[in-house]
């Protein structure tokens, strides 16, 4: 494969300027430009969203984001086009986030700025704040972001579990099991984090069961896809006292319609689909595509191919 004109779409500015990914490829052979839906002449292109005519226009799409729930990867394949994803590069932005709002939860800290808003001085009861040191934290997803989070997890002395399609320990856990373990694997858990990609197998993972099997006290933290989790069944939940309460940065419909009841509980953290959000992201997005417009201009195999 010959790459002479790259394209970055001009959907990667939800995530980030084009012109900063354009500037950092400057040093890549292929002439470098950002593009609309246009593709003429172009072999390439860096996109965060899917576009029918990348099928008949280019050779390589490379998307800006780790998850590729929303492209017809069968299409891809049948149109002989090549398709590689970002994952790799949420390790740090995601477990941060993910450990950042399983303090808040913990420490209450939410709660104090909602008390700043109305300017009130008001101490949290004596036995609502703990610690995450000690806690039982189950990751689902033991890739990129859940390794990411088992890691700052661990460095805060939670006690970390995780579920994986093939069982094996990963570091910074204490024992992995199989998906058909599940729930052994989050009964005990304080806090359960979804870090899995969005496939058959786990969408509507997470409903009446499994809340039923978490404990009562437990926290849901969500970073993978809305769709993982029966939101019905998460409010639910939260209703009946099944759960204490939630983080979620994804949502089965996004933006999170106004309406939503899962706004209005003081334990549900609401996060605009932006546990990866970090002035970095283009950096890293400019070091996959550089080391792949490498591999294709020399004929081998792409990093991150999944179509
Ligand atoms: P990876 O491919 O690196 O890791 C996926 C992990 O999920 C693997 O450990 C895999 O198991 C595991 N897995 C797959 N199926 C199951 C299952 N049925 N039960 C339990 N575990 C399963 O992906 P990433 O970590 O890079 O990304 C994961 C997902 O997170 C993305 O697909 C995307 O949807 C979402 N994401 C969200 C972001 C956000 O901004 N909120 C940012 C980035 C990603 P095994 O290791 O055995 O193969
Ligand atoms: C962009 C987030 C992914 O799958 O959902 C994320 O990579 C994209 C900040």
């Amino acid at each position: 494969m010959n790459i002479d004109h790259l394209g970055i779409h001009d959907s990667v500015s939800i995530v980030f300027p084009p012109e900063r990914l354009r500037d950092a490829l400057e040093s890549v052979d292929p002439d470098v430009s950002i593009v609309g839906d246009d593709l003429d002449s172009v072999d390439a292109v860096v996109t965060f969203l899917h576009r029918d005519a990348f099928l008949d226009s280019v050779e390589w799409v490379h998307s800006i984001q780790a998850g590729y729930d929303r492209f017809p990867l069968d299409d891809f394949a049948d149109a002989g086009v090549a398709f590689t994803n970002s994952s790799g590069i949420h390790g740090a932005s995601v477990g941060e986030y993910a450990v950042g709002q399983m303090l808040a939860l913990a420490r209450r800290l939410h709660t104090f700025r909602d008390a700043q808003h109305e300017r009130e001085w008001t101490r949290p009861d004596w036995d609502e704040p703990f610690t995450l040191f000690d806690e039982r934290l189950t990751v689902v997803g033991l890739g990129a972001l859940g390794q990411g989070i088992a890691r700052r997890a661990d460095g805060v002395g939670m006690r970390v579990t995780g579920v994986r399609r093939t069982p094996v320990k990963t570091p910074h856990t204490r024992a992995v099991y199989g998906p058909q373990d599940l729930h052994d694997a989050i009964a005990d858990a304080r806090f359960v984090a979804l870090a899995c990609p969005l496939t058959d197998d786990t969408e509507g993972l997470f409903g009446p069961d499994e809340f039923a099997a978490m404990r009562d006290d437990a926290y849901l933290v969500n970073v993978a896809r809305g769709e993982v989790v029966q939101e019905d069944a998460l409010v639910d939940a939260l209703d009946a006292g099944e759960l204490a309460g939630a983080a979620l940065d994804v949502f089965e419909d996004e933006p999170l319609d106004s309406d939503s009841p899962l706004w209005d509980y003081e334990d549900v953290l609401v996060t605009p689909h932006a546990a990866a959000a970090e002035r970095d992201y283009y950096e890293h997005i400019a070091d996959l595509v550089r080391q792949n417009v490498l591999h294709a201009n020399a004929d081998e195999e792409f990093v991150n191919r999944v179509a």
